[in-house]
């Protein structure tokens, strides 16, 4: 599925204004608003575990490839400027960055619909947008202010928006894996024709909860798709050191797995499209998407001390996502470098203009303290840690 939030964009993004084409572009062989079928081999082939790979031949358009290119220079420029807020001190407590890993949650999106739920940890933010969350949404939430998308109370981590499918947003590594297959439970329960996209990393990928809850999903078939965004750390622990087998594709036994280069958005649509058709037919499967970040684990890891600059500088040269369509859309003679160029000034002002608003926007009331934490109405106590503090009934 094309994002289609500004469905009257060229591109059909879901993130970018309409970026209107110079008229050079129109004498191209294939415009940029093309919706012709292209095909497009992948960067390499999928690895399978326990079933028949997807064809490594793609179908996309010139305006999907325009529309991810858009959507994944949003997201960047979105991260990079979180990075600068926080070094201002307009964002505090925890921070997650997602640069380097944009391929993944907008090759997913492309494959689904806003009826298939998505549920992921802390590392929130750009599968906020793409969900169709907003920029103003998204800085309000980081800056603790009212118009954020959790009303300015969840902070980074805690991102969430249910009418886009969206589940959040979690803190506690692993955690998120069960409630996605209860998620799955929901939908086969229901008779809904979705899945559930349940996004974790390497490193949760060795927590006990993952293989309970897999395996009730394959007993009882749920729509489960477990996804694990392997980039390659925990922390500053390289998978190497944290993992018995770093094959997480594999790691599901009796569930079919697939290995996917998770900097090729096409890749990663190819394979969430074969994964949302096996499970609703077959039940759970592992997609591994081998990724990478660029930051650091949060804000408070520079992220060049467990690994060398030339490691990430590395990856930057010979696998950027970004870069990867870039390529791609000039291949095809799509757009102009320059075009491109001014597709990524006009990220950067939208962003800019985001931030302006959400700085306007107002901190929560002290009085919005407790709403949202519990259900009203269930008259639940608040008291100190020694029970002996005054008590307070919440709303
Ligand atoms: C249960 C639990 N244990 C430890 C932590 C601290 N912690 C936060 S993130 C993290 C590493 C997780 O790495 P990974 O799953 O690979 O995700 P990534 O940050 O790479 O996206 C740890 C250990 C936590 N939040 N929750
Ligand atoms: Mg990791």
């Amino acid at each position: 599925m094309a994002l289609s939030r500004f469905s009257s964009s060229q591109f059909g993004s879901t993130l970018l204004k309409p970026y209107f084409l110079s008229s050079a572009i129109r004498h191209r062989s294939i415009s940029s608003s093309s919706t012709e079928t292209l095909t497009v081999e992948t960067s390499i082939p999928f690895t399978s575990h326990n079933c028949e790979p997807p064809s490594t031949t793609v179908q996309t358009t010139a305006s999907e490839l325009m529309s991810f290119f858009n959507d994944m220079v949003l997201m960047r420029r979105m991260e990079i400027a979180a990075d600068s807020l926080y070094k201002a001190k307009l964002i505090r407590g925890f921070c997650h960055l997602y640069d380097g890993q944009e391929a993944v949650a907008v090759g997913m999106e492309a494959a689904i619909n806003r009826k298939d739920c998505v549920i992921t940890a802390y590392r929130d933010h750009c599968t906020f947008l793409c969900r169709g969350g907003t920029l103003v949404e998204v800085f309000s939430e980081l800056m603790g202010r009212k118009d954020g998308c959790s009303k300015g109370k969840g902070g980074s981590m805690h991102f969430y928006r249910k009418e886009g499918g969206f589940y959040g947003g979690h803190g506690i590594v692993g955690a998120q894996i069960p409630l996605g297959v209860g998620l799955a439970f929901g939908q086969k329960y229901n008779k809904d024709p979705n899945v559930t996209f349940t996004l974790y990393g390497d490193g949760a990928a060795n927590q006990g909860q993952l293989f309970e809850a897999l395996n009730i999903a394959a007993l009882w078939d749920l729509p489960a798709i477990l996804v694990c965004e392997n980039n390659h750390y925990g922390m500053g622990t390289a998978e190497w050191r944290s993992a018995k087998s770093p094959a997480y594709y594999k790691r599901g036994d009796y569930a079919p797995g697939l290995k996917v280069d998770g900097m090729d958005v096409l890749a990663v649509k190819q394979a969430c499209k074969f994964a949302k058709e096996h499970a609703l037919k077959n039940g759970p499967l592992i997609l591994e998407m081998d990724t990478y970040r660029y930051h650091g684990h949060s804000m408070s890891d520079p992220g060049s001390t467990y690994r060398t600059r030339d490691e990430i500088s590395g990856v930057r040269q010979e696998r950027d996502p970004i870069e990867r369509v870039r390529k791609l859309v000039l291949a095809h003679d799509i757009s102009t470098e320059k075009e491109l160029k001014d597709i990524e000034k006009e990220a950067r002002k939208q962003v800019d203009e985001a931030i302006a608003k959400a700085k306007e926007s107002q901190m929560p009331d002290p009085s919005d303290l407790f709403t949202n934490v519990y259900v009203k109405g269930l008259g639940v106590e608040a008291c100190g840690a020694d029970r002996k503090e005054v008590k307070a009934t919440l709303p």
